[in-house]
């Protein structure tokens, strides 16, 4: 019995990755009956069969799974986001970070572009979402800066690539691994047809056990529903000063609300929770925000 990584589902067959190797295999048809759809980031035990044929047959436990795009496993979010070109949406930006946390997963602030930007501008995002992400950091694609550091917060995991389109995502992965050559042949041979261009979720084997999976850019993003009075848990630097006189205080009118003292004092961002009264006034009308 093998052990891997799905890095890819295309028209019935599954890569899987081996100590940095990529297997082309099926599923079993034990599994097929178990209704269980072998996802992007799936760790599969996988056998060799007579002829050569490889079968998935089991999917271990999943720790998470996230439905757009489709991926198990992800043990972190990079937000991508740039500094300029597009223009700073933080609004947006606290839109993801709210749905990264919705699903439970740690984020990384990966701001790029910086070669275009002030000194002003990365004193700013760092004053603002220190304490709201797991980390940030400055890199520029362009200049080739920042890359190590995000390397290292990479390695033996596996990273999910988001931001919206024209960010810089494919071009901090180029970066990132510059001598990454997909092997697409083997799949080809075994399906008889040429290289495919269908747009799927591919995870990127960036060393044996590290893996990014870039996403498409979105314009149409949708997080799920969600209950206004619920929001503010998805702000982890509001936790320590929920500290209020009405145990279901959610911070927007009630008195002696340890958040709004702590906006006042500076100690929570100001951008931030005028951003959480935007949103929740916008969820509290139609439960989602668009
Ligand atoms: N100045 C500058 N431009 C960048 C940088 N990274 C990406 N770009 C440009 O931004 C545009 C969108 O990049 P791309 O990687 O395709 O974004 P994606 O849609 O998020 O994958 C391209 O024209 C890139 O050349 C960077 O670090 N600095
Ligand atoms: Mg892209
Ligand atoms: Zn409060």
């Amino acid at each position: 019995m093998r052990e891997g990584v799905i890095t890819k589902g295309v028209g019935g067959f599954y890569y899987v990755a081996e100590n940095g190797t990529e297997h082309v295999c099926r599923a079993a048809g034990v599994l097929r009956t178990r209704k269980i759809k072998p996802a992007v980031g799936d760790r599969v035990l996988f056998e060799d069969e007579d002829h050569g044929d490889m079968y998935i047959t089991e999917i271990k436990a999943r720790e998470n799974y996230i439905r757009r795009p489709p991926a198990a496993n992800v043990d972190q979010i990079i937000l991508v986001f740039a500094v300029k070109e597009p223009a700073a949406d933080y609004l947006l930006l606290d839109k993801l970070l709210i749905d990264g946390a919705m699903n439970g997963i740690p984020t990384v602030l990966c701001v790029t572009k910086c070669d275009l930007a002030q000194e002003n501008d990365l004193d700013f995002i760092t004053a603002n979402y220190s304490a709201a992400v797991s980390d940030i950091v400055f890199t520029s694609s362009r200049e080739l800066s920042g890359l190590e550091e995000l390397r290292v917060l990479m390695q033996g995991k596996l990273s999910l690539l988001r931001g919206v389109s024209g960010a810089g995502k494919t071009s901090l992965l180029n970066a990132l691994c510059p001598h990454m050559e997909r092997e697409t042949g083997e799949l080809s041979k075994k399906l008889k047809r040429g290289k495919n261009t269908t747009r799927h979720s591919e995870l990127m084997l960036a060393g044996t056990d590290t893996f990014i999976l870039d996403t498409p850019g979105f314009s149409d993003f949708e997080p799920e529903q969600l209950d206004e009075n619920d929001l503010w848990k998805y702000y982890p630097e509001f936790y320590e000063y929920s500290v209020c006189r009405y145990m279901n205080c959610v911070h927007i009118n009630e008195p002696e609300c340890g958040i709004k003292e702590a906006v006042e004092s500076g100690a929570v961002s100001r951008l931030r929770y005028g951003n959480y009264v935007k949103l929740y006034g916008v969820l509290k009308k139609n439960r989602r925000w668009q």
